[in-house]
């Protein structure tokens, strides 16, 4: 198991908000806390009202936002600094502590604000309780697991790269920064490793070779691995292609595919940028062109460690309409694809 990761540091490249600019999305993020306070975060009209409230936004902010969305960027994650969160209860040591969306709601809505310029906000019922804003705190017993309820280093990986429809989209705003000062969110994005990876491996990287074993959050009614149908980990045009692997949980089938997801691994390695992040401070992912991980720290439990909140996004809705429940929570991947319906989104 890998002890640390090495990267340049990322913050310089933040965009920042100004403290009123801040001030602006707080009032509007609270005028809809307001408005909507006893009900769902997944409800239409409240994600509608979500999605027109994102032009209290900044323009400098939005601009960026859609210039990532639709041309994206080598590194493949863009930095939003400065966004307002609120006042914060205690970080969550245990699942069932986690706070409802009210107690966070300047944080959860500014955060919804963003993710709608990207696309729409989606969850998996298959994974935490399919809250479309989830907490990413440091929980008792999990120390060791690959998740992100875990303290050890988090191995880098696609965000649900089994998944028939993983994310687009993927961001993690910081709530509270790691006292210590050492857990680093990574990333690797591969406009900047493809440089460096020679012909054979791209080849072999491109060859459906590769299997990802489900998350244990997504696999019900066997006690056994569950691996993805073989896939390949770069897919797409030459010069800038998808990529889906799990550093942890993806194998190669034969020799050389092993042998390319080595050197992947090496190259991503070698060309990792990072940031601790601190309260305001939002780093998106685009999960298809980067993979992320995130250095090992140290939880007290003490309501004072390190607290993200994390979302998704789909580019797009439509091929998942049939296989959306309630809201905007996509059905469990592993049960039987019911048929497909109209849903209110
Ligand atoms: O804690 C982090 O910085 C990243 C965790 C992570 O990979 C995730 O929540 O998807
Ligand atoms: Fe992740």
């Amino acid at each position: 198991m890998r002890k640390e990761f090495a990267y340049a540091d990322a913050r310089a490249t933040g965009i920042v908000l100004s403290g009123s600019e801040a001030e602006i999305v707080e009032a509007s993020a609270l005028r809809i806390a307001d408005e909507y306070a006893g009900h769902s975060l997944h409800g239409t009209d409240l994600l509608h009202a979500v999605e027109l409230a994102a032009a209290a936004l900044p323009a400098h902010v939005r601009r960026a936002l859609i210039s990532f969305r639709d041309r994206g960027n080598e590194s493949g994650t863009l930095l939003l600094r400065g966004l307002p969160v609120g006042e914060l209860p205690a970080t969550p040591d245990r699942v069932e502590d986690e706070p409802a969306w009210t107690e966070v709601a300047v944080a959860t809505i500014a955060q919804l604000m963003v993710m709608s310029v990207l696309g729409r906000s989606i969850s998996y019922s298959d994974e935490k309780n399919g809250d479309l804003v989830q907490d990413v705190s440091p929980k008792r017993g999990a120390e060791r697991r690959q998740e992100n309820s875990g303290s050890i280093l988090l191995e880098l990986h696609t965000e649900d790269g089994f998944h028939p429809a993983a994310p687009h989209f993927l961001s993690l705003l910081c709530l509270r920064g790691d006292r210590d000062g050492v857990a680093a969110t990574v990333t690797g994005g591969i406009g900047d490793v493809l440089p460096a990876l020679d012909a054979r491996t791209v080849e072999a990287l491109r060859r459906p070779e590769f299997r990802t074993r489900f998350s244990s959050s997504f696999v019900h009614d066997t006690d056994e691995e569950v691996l993805t149908p073989p896939m390949p980990v770069l897919s797409g045009p030459a010069h800038d292609p998808d990529l889906r692997v799990d550093f942890h949980g993806t194998v190669g089938v034969t020799a050389e595919a092993r042998d390319a997801l080595a050197t992947l691994q090496a190259a991503m390695l070698d060309a990792l940028r990072g940031i601790v992040l601190r309260p305001g401070e939002l780093i998106i992912l685009d999960n298809r062109r980067t993979v992320h991980g995130r250095t090992g720290f140290t939880p007290r439990y003490d309501g004072e460690d390190r607290w993200l909140r994390r979302s998704f996004a789909l580019a797009d809705l439509r091929p998942v309409l049939g296989r959306l429940g309630e809201g905007r929570s996509h059905r469990p991947v592993t049960a039987p694809a019911p048929a497909p319906t109209l849903t209110a989104v």
